[in-house]
């Protein structure tokens, strides 16, 4: 265990060239610097619903407009600001051949022409893992947060440089997540560590920082059990996002149902990092009735 705590020392603390607290960041499709909900449709296409600029039901977000085709083929989507230029980038694991592929915003807001030309392309073979990206570091940069069969989590830092070397080798920085079938990070309750949630079966739990890395339920922790927030279960849509549908400035959790109608439902965060952060799972604000998407990003 000293030779893991080692491992994990410092992540998110020390090594980067911004001492910031990591920040929500705000994934923009619009340029207005509200945060927009992306989905793929079961067609394979990417749909960007831009926010209205107000949290009300069904009029929260905008009709959707597509802004890429073809994208079935995709294990895993998310968008997230690679580039820092504020607007958001497009992220896709493809499951066959593990490919990995960012696609910047192109600057515009403009159907097909929003993403530009493919700037990362790189082929990581271990087809066991998921992936969320996410500013980890506090530098405004977002980075790849990886959690592998084995269930450890593994950071790939932004290294702000551009192409394939944009992201800096995997670093271990959790243990003990195995079995989880979603990961997310964001510092829900503000002293500047990011928590790390994750969801086994429809139970999500947020995860702080100990000794500079995080251990999950499957693995033997390394002191008492504090720092464990147990949201409790009925989280059990096909996709979960954490993004300011509220616009407070504090990461929702948005739920995607898994039945047929695939409703959008918006769990507020109320702030600080308690079990009743994003209320019951039975309730929420439903900002869809009927979503065509079968992931969110
Ligand atoms: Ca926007
Ligand atoms: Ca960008
Ligand atoms: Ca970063
Ligand atoms: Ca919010």
């Amino acid at each position: 265990m000293a030779c893991t705590v080692a491992l994990l020392a410092g992540i998110g603390t020390a090594g980067t060239a911004s001492a910031a607290a990591p920040s929500f960041q705000v994934r923009d499709f619009t340029l207005d610097g509200k945060e927009d909900l992306g989905v793929r449709t079961e067609g394979g296409a990417l749909v960007v619903h831009p926010h209205s600029g107000r949290f009300d039901g069904t009029k929260t977000l905008k009709n959707g407009v597509p802004i890429n085709y073809g994208w079935s083929r995709s294990a895993w989507i998310s968008a997230a600001d690679f580039t820092g230029d504020g607007n958001a980038d497009v992220i896709e694991w493809e499951y066959l051949g593990g490919n990995i592929r960012m696609y910047p915003h192109s600057g515009h807001f403009d159907g097909t022409n929003t993403l530009g030309p493919r700037e990362v392309n790189f082929t990581d073979s271990n087809r066991d893992h998921r992936f969320f990206a996410r500013d980890f570091t506090g530098d405004g940069l977002a980075d790849l947060l990886v959690l592998e069969g084995d269930g450890n989590l593994y950071l790939m830092r932004n290294t702000g440089r551009y192409g394939n070397q944009r992201f800096a080798p995997v670093e271990r920085i959790g243990t003990g997540f195995g079995g989880a079938d979603w990961i997310d990070a964001a510092d829900l309750n503000g002293d500047g560590r990011p928590e790390v949630l994750a969801r086994w079966a429809d139970r999500v739990f947020a995860f702080e920082q100990f000794n500079g890395g995080y251990t999950g339920l499957t693995g033997p922790r390394p002191g008492p059990v504090t720092g464990v927030t147990d949201f409790g279960g009925g989280w059990s849509g096909s996709s979960i996002a954490l993004k300011d549908m509220t616009l407070d400035g504090r990461p929702d959790l948005v739920l995607l149902g898994s039945d047929a109608r695939r409703v959008l439902t918006v769990h507020a965060n109320q702030g600080g990092l308690s079990p009743r952060t994003f209320g019951d799972s039975a309730g929420g604000t439903v900002i869809s009735e009927y979503a065509d998407a079968n992931l969110m990003f």
